[in-house]
């Protein structure tokens, strides 16, 4: 199943989601259109059950080169709204919905970068579960070329995947770092060649599909739990999520498949 949108296409196949971020002449710059169809996919691949696994890659030469700088510059234009100058509210009202439900969302995201990863859209690739690169892709934290922060929690993603001194490398410098440094760094799952991503994401993608849906979703929360938690809250929590869990159809096909020698059958719940 296809959509109409006009920034991004989604398609909806064996339980997987893919998202295309689609502006490839300006390499998926994100605009203000981009951000209320991002929202509007995301939002329904939350209600779907059907959808058990997001994949969000970019259309052309480029995963996505953050915000779109042509619409920047025009709210500078004479005339303007000054409201149009409120860039802590265009970050709440455009960005960090986005990001939070990529985040949050208890379903596995993959980014499968084909390209530059600049700006916000190096964030939004770091927001996702997973990272598997085209050998020919980079990330660029490109907001300290504009004078700006690093926004979308892409620092604090960076500080959880590579650490501080290459967190602020990274963000201070705005160098873009390769495909192959990025893996090195722990930035990126797997790099395949470029002529091969799509296979690799989507193979990678319809696996996670036909998982335990719930708990995958329910280990996303206790991940991003753990990054405070002390061992105490975290052995909680555990307990919390593991009473869910254990009611789900998925975890007694799971013991039903192993005890009876067989493939398990996952539906998701
Ligand atoms: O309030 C707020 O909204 C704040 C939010 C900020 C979030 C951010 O993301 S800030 C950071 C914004 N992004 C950037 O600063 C990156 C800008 N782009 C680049 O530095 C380079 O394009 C790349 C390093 C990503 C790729 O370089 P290259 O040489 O491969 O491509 P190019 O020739 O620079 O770009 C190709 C075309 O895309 C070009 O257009 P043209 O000349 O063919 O008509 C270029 O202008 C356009 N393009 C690339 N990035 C953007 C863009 N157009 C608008 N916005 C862009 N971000």
């Amino acid at each position: 199943m296809s959509s109409a949108f006009t920034t991004i296409q989604t398609h909806s196949e064996a339980g997987v989601l893919t998202i295309t971020l689609n502006r490839p002449e300006s390499l998926n710059a994100y605009n203000d259109a981009m951000s209320v169809e991002l929202a509007a996919a995301l939002k329904s691949a939350d209600r779907e059950d059907a959808v058990r696994c997001v994949l969000i890659t970019g259309a052309g030469r480029a995963f996505c080169s953050g915000q779109d700088l042509q619409e920047i510059r025009a709210r500078y234009a004479p005339g303007a709204a000054t409201e149009s100058l409120d860039f802590g509210g265009h970050l709440r009202q455009k960005y960090n919905p986005i990001i939070s439900r990529i985040r949050t969302m208890e379903k596995p995201f993959i980014a499968a970068v084909n390209g530059v990863a600049a700006g916000a859209g190096a964030s939004f690739a770091l927001a996702c579960d997973l990272r598997i690169a085209a050998r020919s892709a980079s990330f660029m934290m490109a907001f300290v070329h504009v004078g700006l922060i690093p926004d979308s929690a892409g620092a604090l993603s960076l500080l959880q995947q590579v650490g501080y001194a290459r967190a602020a490398e990274m963000c201070f410098l705005g160098e873009r770092v390769s495909a192959e440094q990025a893996l090195a760094w722990g930035l990126v799952n797997r790099v395949v060649d470029d002529s091969a991503l799509a296979e690799a994401a989507g193979e990678l993608a319809r696996r996670l599909a036909a998982m335990p849906t719930r708990a995958i979703g329910l280990t996303k929360r206790l991940l991003n739990q753990a990054w405070n938690a002390t061992v105490a809250d975290q052995l909680e929590y555990e307990a919390f999520l593991q009473q869910t869990a254990g009611h789900t159809a998925d975890h007694r096909e799971g013991v039903s498949a192993f005890l009876e020698k067989r493939k398990p059958q996952f539906v998701g719940r």
